[in-house]
């Protein structure tokens, strides 16, 4: 073969919960082409305008191609300079291990973003580090977006990660709050191609029905679309338990065999009807009734409820509220209704179920989530003095500056730390303070399997892809650099460090004792499935419970304490509300958070963050869309262009989240072009569920005002 000769590989896109089959042609070391894979089994050939910018991400000149140290070029000034790796390597283990020596483990704190979990390498080789670093300063993203999740599959199903799926092709009824999939490509649900399933759940005679502050795309598609004010799904969702309860609806079928709870539940909600409800959530409780009796009477149905209602005051109340309406209405572990996966690499039987409020935060007493606090008290824990104050801090995927709560302060706290290191490959808002910043090598060189996804997709697959580009001489994959940077702090704290297996082995071993492995007709491993490189069906999701459950009894427990009691909060608090326009966020299907606003493609078409309100609301301040508001909170404010649209609720403005670039000592050209503001500078670190600790990034109540107006 000639070096230009083109060459086919399959792979699977890692950039979004969706996990889409790809065929990538290259020529030598060049993308020609990305398009879809119609033979994988979940993805049938979807894919959306971000496949594309796999080709971006690898050949992006901004992206770091070496270790870079941060030097000081004047008082209070710095530039990043390209360093080798061995240096690299060595200057952030001794800054590890010399604070832990002098400060102790609590002194290093560490957040993990988003990609670490869509980056297979970094889920196995993390503890390679983190073993000698058992600190109680570890964040992620988890506590910005899903961890009221987590805790309601911990509480009612005994395991964090054993999340109900809905099984959108074959349910008739579809009650959706706070997620737009038409953009996000669905979450905590993998589920590519999802117009197209919801298009023909339509056909097929069902009913799609959205819960959202804005008419989203997903609620234009939908059969019925209800606004409600944000933060208040909790008294929706209550008051549909109490119709329940009330019309003698609830009908678990064989769940009753194994679930306990019901009565205490049904207590719970005595006195919170559809008419309690209606002037909090501004659904008229005519509608909620409706809704109810439609869920109840459905052969398949699915309630579902994502970012919206995770990341708001109520998370948790509201996760619970969602499950507690699948199991009475019978529509758990069911087709057609949301089911338990059994996935090729199972991660219910692999990892701890998780634990909850184990120990609390310094500075705020916020609990510990699966040995992580909540990210929302990441600047208290750098800037309150005494033992176990940070005062090194590592970034492993993230762009905390730009993703999480109040990310002014974090930017300024970045700036307090003794040492910083990131494992990443922008120089970005967050990374800019590094002093050591350990670039991995770019998605198409490494391997590929989805060891978090498969978790949560409508059908068991498996798909292993080996690396499309050899990786260049002298570069590290992610697990590389944990393990290195394990082997090294080791060393000098004198320990042992762990062995280095690199991750295509380790799920090697997993998928060969797992339920599809050694001793099934299936005989997984990672040879098979390079042998299919399109991946590999391994059925619709299936009826599991009461074995699949995790609780010690093996069943279903909905009466959890802190839950009920949390109703008594939301009752207060929601008492309080006062008359402020409440912030909510959005999502585009061509932005990917924070991190891939630096590829040209994506980027072209209207600018995007701007700030929606409703016309009426506009007309009432007298103001105009192309007006530069100012958007104001306790914590700081920004500004963004005005723009007037019938898709928001009236009361309530959208301000995407993920902007906020162009600042000093980044590299990311388009990025800069395309700057906008943080949302995260607006929203206040102390607004959360305070249930979970998770940040309630949705639902804010804020200031408007525009410059020389009264
Ligand atoms: N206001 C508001 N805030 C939000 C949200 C919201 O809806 N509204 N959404 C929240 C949600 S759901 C999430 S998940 C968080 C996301 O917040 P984060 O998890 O912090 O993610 P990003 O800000 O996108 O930053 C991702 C970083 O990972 C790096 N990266 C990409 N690929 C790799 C890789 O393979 N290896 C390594 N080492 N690094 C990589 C990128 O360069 C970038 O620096 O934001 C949250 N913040
Ligand atoms: N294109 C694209 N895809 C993505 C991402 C991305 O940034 N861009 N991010 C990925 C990540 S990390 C995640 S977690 C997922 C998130 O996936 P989704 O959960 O589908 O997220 P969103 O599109 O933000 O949808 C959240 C919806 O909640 C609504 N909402 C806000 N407040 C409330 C409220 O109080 N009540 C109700 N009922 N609704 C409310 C918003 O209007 C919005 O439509 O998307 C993933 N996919
Ligand atoms: S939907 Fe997600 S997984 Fe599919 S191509 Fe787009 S970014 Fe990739
Ligand atoms: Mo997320």
């Amino acid at each position: 073969m000639s070096e230009t000769s083109q060459q086919t590989h399959h792979r699977v896109c890692h950039l979004c919960e969706a996990m889409c089959g790809l065929i990538i042609r290259t020529e030598g070391s060049t993308v020609v082409d990305i398009r879809g894979d119609r033979n994988d089994p979940l993805s049938r050939g979807h894919v959306c305008p971000k496949a594309v910018a796999l080709k971006d991400i690898h050949e992006d000149p901004d992206r770091l191609r070496k270790p870079m140290r941060r030097v000081r070029t004047a008082p209070g000034e710095y530039r990043h300079v390209e360093i080798e790796w061995p240096e690299a390597l060595d200057l952030a283990a001794e800054a590890l291990a010399s604070t832990i020596q002098r400060h102790g483990v609590d002194a290093v704190g560490a957040y993990f973003g988003n990609p670490s979990v869509h980056n297979y390498g970094m889920l196995t080789h993390q503890r390679n580090l983190f073993r000698h670093i058992r600190t109680r300063n570890r964040f992620s993203a988890t506590s910005v977006d899903q961890l009221p999740h987590h805790l309601v599959s911990l509480w009612c199903f005994g395991h964090m990660l054993l999340s109900p799926i809905p099984d959108v092709d074959r349910t008739d009824y579809f009650l959706m709050l706070g997620a737009n999939p038409l953009a996000s490509n669905g979450s905590i649900w993998t589920v590519p191609d999802v117009r197209k399933r919801l298009k023909d759940l339509k056909a097929r005679g069902g009913k799609i029905v959205v819960v959202d502050p804005r008419r989203t795309e997903t609620a234009a598609l939908a059969s019925e679309h209800l606004f409600i004010r944000p933060g208040t799904d909790a008294a929706f969702l209550l008051a549909i338990i109490h119709t329940l309860f009330r019309d003698k609806l609830v009908a678990p079928g064989r769940l009753a065999d194994f679930t306990d709870g019901l009565d205490e539940v049904r207590d719970a909600v005595r006195d919170l009807s559809p008419e309690w409800a209606e002037p909090l959530t501004g659904i008229g409780a005519a509608d909620t009734v409706r809704i109810a009796h439609e869920l109840a009477g459905a052969d398949a149905g699915i309630c579902y409820g994502r970012m919206g209602v995770s990341t708001q005051a109520f998370g948790a109340l509201c996760q619970w509220a969602i499950q507690v309406i699948n199991v009475a209405t019978g529509h758990l572990d069911k087709p057609g209704g949301s089911l338990f996966t059994r996935p090729a690499m199972d991660q219910v039987v692999n990892t701890n179920p998780g634990g909850f409020g184990r120990f609390t935060s310094r500075a705020r007493g916020l609990p510990e989530f699966n040995y992580e606090l909540p990210a929302v008290t990441m600047v208290d824990e750098i800037r309150t003095p005494g033992e176990g104050q940070i005062r090194l801090m590592f970034t492993g995927a993230g762009n905390p500056v730009l993703s999480t709560p109040n990310g002014r302060a974090l930017d300024e706290a970045l700036e307090e730390v003794d040492f910083m290191i990131s494992v990443d490959p922008a120089l970005n808002e967050t990374t800019r303070h590094a002093d050591v910043i350990l670039p991995p090598t770019s998605p198409l060189e490494h391997d590929h399997y989805d060891i978090a996804f498969h978790n949560l997709a409508i059908r068991n697959t498996a798909r292993y892809n080996p690396a499309v580009f050899d990786k260049p001489e002298g570069s590290l994959h992610d697990w590389e650099i944990f393990s290195a940077l394990g082997e090294r702090v080791a060393a000098l704290l004198g320990l042992d460090a762990m062995p280095s297996v690199p991750p295509d082995q380790l799920v090697d071993a997993a998928l060969r004792n797992g339920p599809y492995g050694h001793d099934t007709p299936w005989q997984l491993s990672v040879e098979k499935l390079k042998a299919n490189p399109s991946g590999i069906d391994l059925g619709a999701l299936e009826p599991s419970c009461p074995e699949r459950l995790q609780t010690p009894d093996q069943r279903i427990r909905l009466a959890v304490p802190e839950v009920l009691e949390d109703i008594h909060r939301f009752h207060r608090e929601v008492a309080e509300a006062g008359e402020h326009y409440r912030l909510i966020g959005r999502r585009h299907v061509r932005d990917n958070n924070s991190w891939m606003h630096n590829h040209q493609r994506l980027m072209k078409g209207k600018p995007r963050c701007q700030l929606l309100m409703n016309p009426g609301d506009v007309a009432k301040e007298g103001w105009q869309s192309g007006k530069v508001v100012t958007i104001e909170s306790r914590v700081g404010s920004v500004e963004a262009e005005l723009l007037a649209s019938d898709e928001m609720m009236p009361g309530v403005v959208s301000l995407p989240h993920g902007y906020g670039h162009g600042r000093r000592g980044t590299r990311a050209a388009v990025a800069s072009r395309h700057a906008g503001v943080s949302c995260n500078d607006v929203t206040d670190e102390r607004y959360v569920d305070q249930l979970s600790g998770n940040a309630a990034v949705n639902g804010l109540p804020v200031q408007l005002s525009v410059r020389g107006s009264a």
